[in-house]
């Protein structure tokens, strides 16, 4: 028997991470400590089922690590910035107080933007947490007012969502519990079982009742694996794939005339230059043989109800945009949207209408220096590139760099670049951060920042329709502060007179929810706080069904249609149809000669891009891939590379040393890396220094999935 008794309780938490599934979470607390002993998935909401990953399964190792950033910081006079050894931190950084470290760099950012403008300051943030709180309300807020260079956040998904916007004109797809109704699943470009695992249940019972799995990626995923067809494309080549099955199924009759006339716009346009895409074509274009793009194009047309989860890996590379156009129209074609169970899936987020502009207050803009005295606009800088910004740009260029909710050192392409402007001494840096990262190693000023555990939020999904409220499960750790908080002093300290650098957690989530979207109706604080997650008020048909694009008044493009064809985007001089070009760097161009080898700068199953990847448990589950580069027998043989061997992988942007595991993971021609910490990488250095800066076609985004290398053994 123990001698004696604690008492817990539960709370309702959203797991933040950067995830279409937002999970609901209960944490169980132990009143007497305070500690968090368990979490575990919420069996009450529909989509998370009562489990989570295997990431966040072990998010206790996370939060309670020994390694967290529990005290502000500040680097020591003299100490070079660059990579520090675990345990070497205190080397670099002494202690100092919240109230110091926030006069310090009120002062710094006053002076820095007295001298050379507020545009000098550059924000750089991304989705380490997804929570609308904090990804953006108070950080905005102090941005806008300061009148800093504005971020644009396209590391992850604006060619995808530029491509869903110029088809559809809104971010909607098919409901996630409806993939129970499907025949034929076909996941384009995704890796659901490592990344978006809460759809898999749906996707499973669908195979129970008959439904076809088709996966279409160039890596061997434990998704692909699981399918009843792995469908091993050549990276950058989707946009021929999608023309090809409307060659044939348009050939063949197939297409659903009554939709196309109903609801689409531009079809006659379309039409014309499907003769380019026959089979064959596609074929030596996609390195899928050509009966195979003719038995898939038949098997999507007839099989109702089918349906497409088309995810970020197609729309990453420099036709990206358009690759993620071509396979959106797929279900325009056949008609798929009228069927519960049919459709598409890219993201749901668009369903969601939280109050953006209450919480990030663009108008703060015009009490900035800018406003005021030049009435403008601060400038926006693309943080795909931020290489170029630290180490190029001009009029101003940056001079103060402030980090949070990103791991830029590690994620961001062109590392090199990336890491030269870090290294900047006229550079001052801030980074709010829960551990060391790489990042941190340039940091001038350090800030602890809170896990989902230790703060409360208020957050949409883009995989699933729940809003859902995450309450504080704990006290927060040290002296760690969150986004909320940390902005909303250091406006004050600024200076800042306006109330709203005053506001609460729950000032904002009120604000938040006071929106006059339609399905966001009636959700209160007060509401979710009882319930944990709230269905959005979808609208629904008789049946009760949700069913995106199966009518008149779901289209908000110019049409007011599915457009196949868009003059908005010839207007900016675009291609209106969607076209296969090659990605600059694909075997398609004279690159190739240089550095024959597609490589897949690919995201880790147990990892979150960079995140988990400094914990032990996390670790030793990815122990097999990490610090490897796959690659097939007929690349490594005429390269005298056995399996095992230590090779150099490189391009013109850097060279990296790893490990060569010769297997069936990718095809001839294609090479495979992960993304990790790079100063636990053996040489230093992660694989995002043979990544492009160079941007997508449509929506400025990320190209990490189209990059040519060389291999040698080292
Ligand atoms: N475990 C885990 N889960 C995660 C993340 C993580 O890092 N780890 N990251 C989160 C984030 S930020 C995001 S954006 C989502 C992303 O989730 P997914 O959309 O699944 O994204 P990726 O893994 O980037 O890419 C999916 C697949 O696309 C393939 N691919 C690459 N190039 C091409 C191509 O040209 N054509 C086709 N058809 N496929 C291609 C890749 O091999 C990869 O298996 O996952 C989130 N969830
Ligand atoms: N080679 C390659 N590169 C990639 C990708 C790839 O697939 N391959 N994927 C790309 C994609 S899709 C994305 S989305 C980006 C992701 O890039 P990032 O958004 O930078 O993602 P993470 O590596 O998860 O880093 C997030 C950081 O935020 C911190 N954090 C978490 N919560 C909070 C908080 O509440 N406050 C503060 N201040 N910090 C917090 C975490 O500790 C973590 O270090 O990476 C991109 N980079
Ligand atoms: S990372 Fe994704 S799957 Fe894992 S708990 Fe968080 S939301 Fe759920
Ligand atoms: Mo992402």
């Amino acid at each position: 028997m123990p001698a004696t008794h604690s008492s817990t309780k539960v709370v309702h938490a959203v797991c933040s991470h950067d995830c279409p599934d937002s999970c609901g979470v209960l944490v169980t607390v132990d009143t007497l400590t305070g500690r968090a002993v368990k979490v575990q998935g919420d069996p009450a909401h529909p989509v998370t089922r009562g489990f989570l990953c295997g990431k966040v399964a072990k998010y206790l190792d996370r939060v309670y690590s020994p390694d967290r950033l529990l005290y502000p910081m500040r680097r020591r006079a003299g100490v070079a910035k660059g990579p520090l050894r675990q345990g070497e931190e205190a080397i670099a950084f002494e202690r100092i107080g919240w109230e110091e470290a926030l006069d310090g760099i009120a002062a710094r950012l006053g002076a820095i933007s007295g001298e050379h403008g507020p545009e000098s300051i550059l924000p750089y943030s991304y989705a380490g947490t997804i929570g609308q709180l904090g990804y953006g309300s108070m950080d905005r807020r102090f941005f806008h007012r300061l009148g800093a260079s504005q971020l644009d956040r396209t590391i992850c998904s604006t060619a995808g969502e530029a491509a869903m916007l110029s088809v559809y004109g809104v971010k909607l797809g098919t409901d996630t519990e409806d993939f129970r109704h499907a025949k034929m699943i076909v996941v384009w470009g995704g890796n659901v079982h490592g990344n978006n695992v809460h759809l898999w249940p749906f996707i499973e019972e669908a195979r129970r009742n008959g439904a076809r799995l088709i996966v279409i990626d160039p890596y061997a995923t434990r998704t692909a694996k699981l399918a009843d067809w792995h469908i091993a494309i050549r990276p950058g080549t989707d946009t021929a794939l999608a023309l090809g099955m409307m060659h044939v199924i348009v050939g063949e009759g197939l297409h659903d005339a009554e939709y196309i006339a109903k609801h689409t716009h531009g079809f006659e346009q379309l039409r014309e230059t499907l003769p380019e895409y026959s089979p064959q074509r596609v074929s030596g274009i996609t390195g899928i043989a050509a009966a195979d793009v003719v038995k898939l194009a038949r098997e999507y047309a007839t099989t109702v109800p089918a349906l497409i989860r088309v995810n970020y890996g197609v729309q990453r590379s420099e036709n990206g945009g358009t690759a993620a156009r071509a396979v959106a129209m797929l279900p325009c074609v056949t008609g798929a949207w009228m069927h519960r169970g049919g459709g598409l899936q890219f993201s749901t987020s668009g369903a969601f209408g939280f109050n953006g502009t209450a919480l990030r207050m663009p108008e703060l803009m015009q009490a900035s220096p800018l406003g005021r005295e030049a009435n403008r606009e601060a400038r926006t800088v693309n943080m795909v590139q931020l290489g170029a910004a630290l180490t190029e740009l001009s009029d101003p260029p940056v001079k103060a760099l402030f980090v949070y909710n990103s791991n830029p050192a590690a994620v961001a392409p062109n590392q090199n670049a990336v890491l030269r402007g870090l290294r900047r001494d006229d550079l001052f840096t801030v980074v709010h951060e829960q551990f060391f990262t790489d990042t941190a190693d340039y940091a001038d000023f350090l800030l602890p920042a809170t896990t989902f555990l230790e703060h409360k939020d208020v957050q949409g999904a883009y995989g699933h329709h729940f809003a859902q409220l995450s309450q504080q499960a704990i006290e927060p750790l040290g002296e760690a502060r969150s986004n909320v908080w940390m902005f909303g002093q250091l406006g004050q300290r600024m200076g800042f007179a306006e109330a709203c650098f005053r506001d609460t957690e729950d000032d904002l989530i009120d604000q938040a929810l006071d929106s006059d979207h339609p399905w966001m109706q009636g959700i209160t604080r007060e509401e979710l706080e009882r319930k944990g997650h709230v269905r959005l008020r979808l609208p629904c048909d008789e049946a009760g069904t949700y069913l995106p694009f199966s009518g008149d008044g779901w289209f908000r493009t110019p049409s007011g249609k599915a457009e196949f064809y868009s003059e908005a985007l010839a207007a900016r001089g675009q291609e209106p149809l969607p076209v296969f070009v090659p990605n600059p760097e694909s075997r398609h161009t004279a690159a190739a000669q240089s550095y024959p080898l597609e490589m897949l700068a690919r995201k880790a199953d147990n990892y979150m891009n960079s995140t988990f990847a400094n914990i032990p448990t996390h670790q030793a589950m990815e122990e097999a891939k990490s610090g490897v580069l796959e690659m097939n027998a007929s690349d490594a043989a005429p390269r005298g590379i056995a399996d095992g061997d230590a090779v150099e992988v490189f391009n013109q942007r850097g060279s990296l040393r790893l490990r060569a595991r010769v297997n069936l993971s990718v095809a001839s021609g294609v090479v495979a890396a992960q993304l990790g910490w790079n100063k636990l990488a053996a040489g230093g250095a992660g694989v995002n220094v043979l990544t492009s800066e160079r941007l997508s076609d449509i929506g400025g985004g990320a190209t990490f999935y189209s990059v040519l290398v060389e291999v040698r053994k080292a």
